[in-house]
């Protein structure tokens, strides 16, 4: 599948290690992941916005399914996900629920797959069910 990773950037990179580690494990078991950079430790802002927003847009559509990380808040990964739905791309939602709690906006609409964890372990048992 082509699977298009959302996890925050902007919105700060606390979870950039785990964003990596799930970029493996999904490459690893065969996936192609569109947005490899999101999980790039040493992120270098190279392109313009507008580049960006249309690369990032057009892998969208090419998708197959989005997998979302959503623990740490991001206005473009909010974004994402509005037009992931708008092109009826199926979307799993992951956060941790120690840390956090998700958007109303996310967990009140039924289109999304919502899958709190406690433990990055059940977080990746979880993504296996996802990517059968
Ligand atoms: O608002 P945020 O920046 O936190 O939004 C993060 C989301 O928007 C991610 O899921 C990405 O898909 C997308 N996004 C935001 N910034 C970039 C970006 N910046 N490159 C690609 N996608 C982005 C430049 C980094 C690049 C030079 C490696």
């Amino acid at each position: 599948m082509k699977i298009y990773f959302a996890g925050s950037i902007r919105g700060g990179r606390a979870d950039a290690p785990l964003y990596h580690r799930i970029i493996e494990y999904l490459k690893a078991k065969g996936h192609q992941v569109l947005t490899e950079h999101v999980g790039n430790l040493n992120l270098i802002e190279s392109r313009g916005d507008k580049a960006i927003y249309e690369q990032d847009t057009g892998w969208l559509r090419e998708s197959d399914l989005l997998i979302g990380e959503c623990t740490t808040p991001s206005l473009g990964v909010g974004y994402e996900l509005a037009y992931a739905e708008r092109f009826l791309k199926p979307c799993h939602l992951f956060y941790n629920k120690t840390k956090c709690s998700l958007s109303a906006m996310l967990t009140g609409n039924p289109f999304y797959f919502i899958h709190p964890y406690n433990t990055e372990e059940e977080l990746f048992k979880i993504l296996d069910e996802c990517i059968l």
